[in-house]
């Protein structure tokens, strides 16, 4: 007998009608047959909340009484995705939501589409820390996400009639927002500038300027747990009676130019690691969330007491840092507790070293923030003295350790001289207690490359954290009918809490009825997908053709670049009749990525992949055999949509450059192929899912090292790769000749001047041994029932890649704490 226990809450359907209703009437103002499906979203979102509030305090309750301690998770990102769903799912509603859509009238659908997706991440960083806040509260760890919530999420991306990305504002806020709930009562005085002067042998902060922080309360139901945690962004204000105060003397204008300057700190997310002249605002607005949450923290934690004793801090709570981005943190906490708490500098270091850990998501090191030292002196001078003196004493702690005094150098936090600079990422991993990478792979070149003089004195900080995706938003809600089928196999639904136990598929690999059926889902999800793409892109797609997916940010390190050259390499063939396109598989590419506005490259790469779509799909000679797809603005609902419909999965950076990858994740356990490099997490998917139902290419990262110490990117030696590769060289003529850019030469010259000169990720080196995997992947996808049944062992052995697990690691590995009792 198959029993589904699906989360059901006490509330009948009848009584969430009535909830909804209600909630038009008095917060909406309008009766069941005015409202729009607009209407009706805002009203359920309000429903939810109302329903979702009694477990929220109640968490909060257990939270500060109970001696569990909690997470607080400092991310400039989270990336949430639309809420409506998600909510009603972990708050087990959704049954109850269609019988109330039913009877007021409405398609669920509307309803849920009528939500506008926040967009307050850029891509992998931000979308696993909205994971992992889900992970926190389904385990029923406590937890806060802290973090900004820009008026303005990841910019709105458009093509132009030549194919060129155009970036558009993001105002997400347009309309209603009916999850956050703003709470002034909470605020938190953030203070920037000024000087510090020397008052009764103390050193005291003057302030020139300071904003006002008021948090945005959003509830994290988890999944069946009972447990809601918080996630608080906050939103930056003026003290408009200090404005006035000091300005009331001249004009309006004047008047309004320092509420203008504080709301400009949360007014939009920053799309790139470094543009100098936002770097003032950027680092305005790390330490104005950081500061404002570790004050928040406190208040939360020592209620009412004037003067708490903070020694005990690291039992209440665990800071992380995601990436370097809030790291100002330790400087922080440690000028909190002996300025504002007074406490003397070894105590205070002892607890900010205990409370903080740090996560690197990147092994490219222009990511690791580097902040000119004047730019901190300027905005946070108490902050600079701080980091120098605990540059000082890293610095005699090394010594007394006995390392050599050219290590100690390269180790510094604060660099002297002209150019004096501090290093977030070296402060992280001296302040804070743990270090992890994301994937095994990075791990291991974090401690063996990029931090390898750290790793050398402080092993034991050095962990890893492989990361992981919630199997409910990108399982359940993503690919309703292959959950379906899961629980079917499995004969219960617990898996969605437990992904470890979709092991048990693995038998029925073997069983033809249900890789039929498997097979059968993912027909029906190419179905729904073309349509989906029909009436949003205007695209007419043929769902009996393979899906073969490339979804992430455009960087030179992911390679789309040698994505689109294997197209090229492939229509080439066609045309120059070399190969019959009766006799391929008929392939549809699909691409989805934004290129950071100032990245001039990636930008490239994008117009040359429209161009490229737009001939292909116009030459009668490759109809219905290969075609390519740009659906613009890639986000979380392309992610959701596109994911469940894929065949192949295109994972193809430079190996030793990708940090770890989720979206890999995704898709394997959404049943498609992936195509790879040993890179990130892809080594360890393959390691899971068995090398037979993996294809792998390409060159490994000792081998790419070894390829520079040859001087490929230095010397030009993509050069002679081409030369020796007709189809290689076929294809990059092509793009130079004029082909993709109605016969113009220079449109892409400086992609191809790139690529023959310095081509510093390899592309070119790789590029035949790409093609040759994707000749195995053509005569594998020929056999349907062999690749639905690899599909299935996909599945069935990526139960690991839960963001539920990644949590258990970190807090078994950094955070030694567990859920509420
Ligand atoms: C990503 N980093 C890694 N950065 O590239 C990816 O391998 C990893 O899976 C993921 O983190 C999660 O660990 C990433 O997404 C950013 O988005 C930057 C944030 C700051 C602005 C520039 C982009």
């Amino acid at each position: 007998m198959t029993e589904i226990t699906a989360p059901k809450s006490s509330l009948t359907s009848g009584e969430f009608t009535d909830e909804i209703r209600e909630q038009l009437k008095y917060t909406q103002g309008v009766t069941p047959e005015q409202a729009t499906a607009a209407d009706v979203y805002v009203a359920t979102a309000a429903a939810v909340r109302r329903h979702l509030v009694d477990s929220w305090m109640k968490t909060q309750h257990d939270m500060v009484n109970g001696d569990t301690k909690a997470v607080g998770y400092l991310s400039a990102e989270f990336l949430m995705g639309k809420q409506l769903e998600n909510a009603l799912l972990n708050a087990g509603l959704t049954e109850q939501f269609e019988g109330a859509m039913k009877e007021l009238g409405f398609d669920t659908k509307d309803v849920i589409d009528a939500e506008y997706e926040p967009g307050l991440g850029n891509g992998g960083l931000g979308r696993l820390a909205a994971c992992y806040i889900d992970s926190l509260a389904s385990i029923g760890v406590p937890a806060f996400g802290y973090g900004i919530r820009y008026q303005y999420g990841i910019f709105k991306q458009e093509f132009d009639e030549n194919g060129k990305q155009v970036e558009t504002p993001d105002y997400w806020l347009v309309n209603e927002e009916p999850w956050g709930h703003v709470d002034y009562n909470r605020d938190q005085r953030v203070n920037f500038g000024g000087e510090v002067v020397e008052e009764n042998g103390k050193r005291v902060w003057k302030p020139a300027w300071a904003v006002r922080a008021v948090p945005c309360d959003y509830m994290v139901p988890g999944y069946k747990s009972g447990r809601v945690n918080t996630l608080r962004l906050w939103t930056a204000k003026s003290y408009d009676e200090f404005d006035l105060l000091t300005f009331n003397k001249s004009d309006y204008l004047d008047a309004v130019i320092p509420k203008v300057e504080a709301e400009n700190i949360s007014k939009i997310l920053y799309p790139e690691d470094s543009t100098p002249q936002g770097k003032k605002l950027r680092l305005e607005q790390q330490y104005f969330f950081v500061s404002a949450s570790i004050h928040d923290a406190i208040r939360v934690f020592y209620p009412g007491e004037k003067n708490p004793d903070l020694t005990t801090l690291p039992n209440k709570i665990v800071f992380q840092l995601n990436d370097t981005h809030p790291v100002i943190g330790i400087p922080e906490l440690m000028r909190v507790l002996i300025d504002e708490y007074g406490y003397d500098w070894d105590t205070a270091w002892s607890i900010t070293n205990k409370t903080f850990n740090y996560t690197c998501h990147t092994l490219l090191p222009e990511a690791l923030e580097v902040w000119p030292a004047s730019l901190i002196g300027e905005l946070l001078p108490r902050h600079l003295e701080i980091i120098k003196k605990i540059n000082e004493q890293f610095m005699s702690e090394l010594k007394a350790k006995g390392v050599a005094d050219d290590q100690i150098e390269r180790m510094r936090i604060y660099t002297d001289g002209k150019d004096a600079s501090v290093r977030m990422a070296y402060l992280a991993t001296y302040g804070g207690s743990y270090v992890n990478g994301v994937a095994e792979l990075h791990s291991e070149l974090l401690k063996d490359v990029t931090l390898k003089d750290f790793s050398s004195v402080y092993p034991d900080k050095f962990t890893n954290v492989t990361n992981g995706v919630t199997p409910r938003r990108f399982i359940k809600l993503a690919n309703p009918r292959m959950s379906d089928l899961i629980s079917e196999g499995l004969g219960t639904d617990a898996w969605l809490s437990d992904l470890e136990q979709l092991k048990g598929l693995i038998p029925l690999a073997d069983d033809p009825e249900f890789v039929k059926k498997f097979a059968a889902v993912k027909q029906a999800n190419k179905n729904d997908f073309a349509a989906f793409a029909k009436r949003k892109y205007g695209f007419d797609i043929d769902p009996n053709t393979m899906f073969n997916t490339m979804i992430k940010r455009l960087h030179e390190y992911k390679r789309q670049a040698l994505k689109i050259l294997a197209v090229i390499a492939t229509y080439a063939d066609i045309k120059s009749g070399k190969v019959d396109p009766d006799t391929l598989v008929p392939r549809t590419v699909f691409f989805g990525a934004k290129a950071a506005p100032g990245y001039y490259l990636a930008k490239q790469t994008i117009q040359l992949i429209n161009n490229v779509a737009r001939v292909i799909n116009n030459d009668p000679a490759t109809k219905g055999k290969l075609h390519v797809y740009f659906p613009w603005n890639y986000n979380i609902e392309l992610a959701q949509n596109l994911i469940p419909a894929t065949d192949l999965d295109e994972q193809i950076s430079q190996a030793g450059k990708e940090a770890s990858g989720t979206g890999n994740m995704k898709f394997a356990l959404n049943g498609a192929l992936t195509v790879g490099t040993l890179d990130g997490a892809n080594v360890e998917i393959r390691e899971r899912v068995g090398a037979e139902n993996f294809f792998l290419f390409g060159m490994t990262e000792p081998e790419v090292s070894a390829l520079y110490a040859k001087g490929y990117d230095t010397k030009g030696l993509s050069r002679e790769y081409y030369e020796k590769d007709p189809q290689l060289k076929q294809a990059i003529d092509m793009v130079a000749d004029g082909t993709f850019s109605n016969g113009d030469k220079d449109t892409y010259k400086d992609l191809v001047n790139d690529w023959l000169n310095k081509d510093y990720f390899m592309t070119l080196a790789d590029f035949r041994a790409y093609m040759d995997i994707q000749a195995e992947i053509e005569e594998t996808y020929r056999d349907p029932m062999k690749w639905a049944r690899m599909a299935v062992l996909n599945v069935a052995n990526s139960g690991y890649f839960s963001s539920d697990r990644s949590i258990e690691d970190y807090l078994e590995r950094i955070w030694h704490t567990g859920a509420l009792k």
